[in-house]
């Protein structure tokens, strides 16, 4: 009898084991733009309500520390998709057109997941840059995300407030029509082309500043454009467009393992809610941006739900930086923005080295594996790759990341003891609950925007844990607590 009870155990333990070794969730990273940690109505800071973020961050694990690499987009997807500290690659600042900036041959997490025999796919906004230095768009665009690990592709290119207005699907724009080919440029408008700044009777939204290129849809963009008419895409229609083709993916997928990247343009500008949604928030197109995005995550989770697949897939929310009001047009995100405070209780916004800017939203779900929580440790997204690769059992780690699997997925462990922060090629170092500020020149406020950037003629040195919104510097009172930090955090830039 205890022959056969032991070996039933043994079974049992090792089929416990199998089980925990070939868990291969679906995985997908719903990704915002420029969405701040007082947004998101879970982190109960702000006044904007946002019920389908806040049921996922309810049962999942949401993270108050949870810090994107940098205060802009670019570097910050870098950093999520390499595991690599943007900074230490030169191309990766704020992306305008060509070209990509992911070598071909770096590690990437979709690679990593492809290597373990999941389907991958992006849809959404790209912005890492494609082709090697001039982009024919007439023609197949590579190298892309097709060529740094994405099965499939369904991108808007750069920003929505940057030319080309079309979206490109595996290397092609959609719906280009060869008899009227698709021309940009950053420098140069295409004559005759109406534009922003000549012809303002032609807009539907004001530019406040930059933002006074080409006309589409009634709004000037960054940079200029000419022809492919037939390819523009509908500004009011871009978070429906997205969610269809997240669903259609998923669809297609779903019988073995899926890795969806579902990177959201809201709320970054021009905000172009759709109109079922304008008004809703009381707080003009950027508040109504957020809650349109919301109901689209709320559908995305009432789908998985649906077809059956919630059980298994892993869900990761974030953002690639913090808030920012006046992006570049006038929208009313100023005006009617009320008692709402997008930043929380942090000090700054995006492009600054202040908390703002890149302490952002952070949430995990997992039904029945992740218990609900929130956590206080720090994390980051430079550090999910090497986290859902330790996950997943494989043995790919990137230089810069953390293995958090437990943190993350698990609800054990520690967190990151630290972290080197950027914000428009400016870096900081924290360390625990302290952040050192080095001195920078440049303005204290970026006016167009109207936020505090971090920059200062001296150190800066703070104690989160004590002064959350930064307002006591402490470099002088702890001259060895700066020292200190400043010997590390130069050692880490020079470190490889
Ligand atoms: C800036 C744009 C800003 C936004 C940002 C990129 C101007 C004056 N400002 O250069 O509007 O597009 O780039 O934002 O052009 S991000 O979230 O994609 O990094
Ligand atoms: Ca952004």
């Amino acid at each position: 009898m205890k022959k056969v009870i032991l070996l039933l155990s043994l079974i049992f333990l090792s089929a416990c084991k199998t089980e925990e070794k070939i868990q291969t969730p679906n995985i997908i990273i719903i990704y915002a733009d420029d969405l701040g940690y007082g947004d998101v109505s879970a982190y109960e800071r702000g006044q904007l309500a946002t019920p389908n973020i806040d049921k996922i961050a309810r049962n999942g694990a949401r993270f108050t520390k949870g810090y994107a690499s940098s205060a802009t987009c670019t570097p910050s997807r870098y950093a999520l998709m390499t595991g690599s500290y943007p900074w230490r690659n030169k191309q990766a600042k704020i992306s305008t057109g060509a070209s990509l900036i992911i070598d071909t041959l770096e590690l990437t997490l979709p690679k990593m997941l492809k290597s373990l025999d999941y389907q991958t796919a992006v849809v959404g906004k790209w912005h890492l840059g494609l082709g090697n230095s001039e982009i024919d768009y007439n023609k197949k665009i590579s190298p892309g995300p097709n060529e740094v690990g994405f099965d499939y592709s369904f991108i808007m290119p750069d920003t929505q407030d940057r030319v080309p207005t079309v979206y490109i699907e595996n290397g092609y724009v959609v719906n280009l029509d060869p008899n009227d080919p698709l021309e940009v440029s950053f420098k140069n408008n295409f004559e005759g082309q109406p534009t922003g700044k000549e012809n303002p009777e032609l807009l539907t939204m004001n530019w406040d500043h930059g933002h006074n290129g080409t006309i589409v849809n009634g709004i000037s963009r960054i940079g200029f454009m000419k022809g492919g008419k037939k390819a523009h895409w509908s500004d009011i229609g871009m978070a429906d467009e997205f969610l269809t083709q997240a669903k259609n993916y998923i669809n297609k997928v779903k019988d073995s393992p899926f890795f969806l990247f579902y990177s959201l343009q809201q709320p970054h500008v021009p905000r172009t809610p759709h109109p079922r949604f304008e008004g809703i928030s009381g707080m003009g197109p950027r508040g109504d941006a957020i809650v349109e995005a919301d109901w689209a995550i709320g559908s995305l989770f009432s789908y998985l739900e649906e077809k059956d697949l919630l059980n298994n897939t892993l869900i990761i929310i974030s953002s690639d930086n913090g808030p920012v009001l006046n992006d570049g047009y006038v929208d009313d995100a100023v005006k009617k923005i009320g008692k709402h405070t997008p930043w929380g209780n942090l000090r700054g916004g995006k492009y600054s080295l202040f908390e703002a800017g890149t302490r952002v939203p952070f949430i995990t779900y997992w039904k029945d594996k992740i218990k609900p929580q929130v956590s206080d440790k720090m994390v980051s997204q430079i550090d999910l790759l090497n986290s859902i690769a330790s996950l997943l059992g494989s043995n790919t780690r990137s230089g810069d990341g953390e293995d958090l699997s437990g943190v993350f997925f698990k609800n054990n462990g520690e967190g990151r003891t630290e972290l080197i922060i950027e914000a428009q090629s400016r870096t900081a170092y924290k360390n625990e609950d302290w952040v050192m500020i080095p001195p920078y020149p440049g303005p204290a406020v970026s006016t167009s925007v109207n936020i505090e950037l971090g920059n200062a003629e001296n150190y800066q040195l703070y104690n989160l844990k004590e002064d959350i919104n930064q307002q006591q510097n402490l470099a002088e009172k702890e001259p060895e607590k700066l020292e200190k930090m400043k010997a590390r955090f130069e050692q880490l830039l020079t470190d490889n």
